[in-house]
């Protein structure tokens, strides 16, 4: 599971990650705010090395080594300057964010710290830029899921702090850590009766879908059913519990409710699917139809 968070610091201070991405300019020789902090920081070999990348375009990224850094890597990417917003900002800062998570990815790194890119002295709208960063960061951790292990925005003062943990919040909600019960019985590895409060999960948007889904199940699959399941390792991508004859089929990495299945004796059960396309993929009844069965092939 990928932990997402903004924290309030200094970028040139985290030792905590892989890399921490750095706000150039088009000819990533250095210049003022976050970029010239980091090349104080790293030393002159950074510049040394920036040289021998001949620039980058703006929304692009290219990677060096981190020199004097706690860290290892520095990804340096180049955001929008503000003109108004018409002049493709929005795209070419979203941009920003894949491709810095593209390149930090081909070389392995797992845990990454970003600057509140462009809103400086590029003047970006604070507001707006937080809502496209955390929006390319999720869509990007949902493509794929396993991937990072920490993505991070460190932010240099309140107001930008404050910025990116409403979007934080908004997309992927209030993460709880799961505590599981020391009791031999209940623990067992591949199936444990589920709490709720064990995960976060979060209700079903207000933007769903409801159809009905035919198949009989055992009781003996029923009873499986409704022991519920929390993966072990959370890179898992679904569990599920039972309240009643309700089934609820959430994401494990954000929480997103996806699937509510009432049973009915008769076969003929009601799914309401998460329509939210900020929280699951554009999906058809067929399609969904196709994966409840698969999943309720594994879970009983
Ligand atoms: N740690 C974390 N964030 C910082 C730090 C730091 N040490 N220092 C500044 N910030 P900016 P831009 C914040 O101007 O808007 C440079 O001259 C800062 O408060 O650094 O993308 C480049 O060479 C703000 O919230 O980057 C380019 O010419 C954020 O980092 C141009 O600025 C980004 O501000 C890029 O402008």
């Amino acid at each position: 599971m990928v932990n997402i968070k903004a924290i309030l610091g200094d970028i040139t201070k985290q030792g905590n990650v892989d890399a921490i991405v750095n706000a150039a300019n088009t000819s990533l020789l250095g210049g003022g705010g976050v970029d010239g902090a980091i090349h104080r920081a790293a030393g002159p070999e950074l510049l040394e090395e920036c040289r021998t990348l001949y620039g980058c375009k703006t929304g692009e990224a290219k990677i060096t080594g981190a020199y004097k850094l706690p860290c290892v890597y520095v990804v340096h990417t180049v955001g929008p300057i503000w003109r108004g917003g018409n002049s493709s900002e929005d795209e070419l800062l979203k941009n920003c964010y894949i491709n810095s998570l593209l390149v930090a990815k081909r070389k392995g790194i797992r845990k990454i710290a970003f600057p509140s890119i462009s809103t400086g002295v590029y003047s970006f709208p604070l507001n707006r830029a937080a809502e496209i960063a955390v929006k390319a960061v999720c869509d990007f951790v949902d493509a794929h899921p396993e991937m990072f292990d920490l993505i991070e925005w460190v932010c240099f003062d309140e107001e930008t702090l404050e910025a990116y943990s409403k979007q934080i919040k908004k997309l992927f909600g209030e993460s709880k850590e799961p505590v599981f019960p020391d009791d031999d019985e209940l623990a067992d590895k591949n199936r444990i009766t589920v709490k709720t409060d064990w995960w976060k999960t979060l209700d079903m948007p207000e933007k769903h879908e409801v159809f009905t889904f035919k198949r009989t199940f055992s009781p003996e699959q029923m009873e499986k059913l409704k022991k519920g399941h929390i993966p072990e390792e959370m890179e898992d991508k679904w569990f599920w519990y039972m309240e009643g004859n309700t089934l609820y089929a959430h994401r494990s990495w954000t929480g997103f409710c996806i699937y509510i299945i009432s049973f009915s004796e008769d076969g003929n059960h009601t799914v309401t699917v998460n329509r939210e396309l900020s929280q699951y993929k554009e999906t058809i009844i067929e399609k969904d139809e196709k994966l409840i069965n698969n999943l309720l092939d594994c879970w009983s």
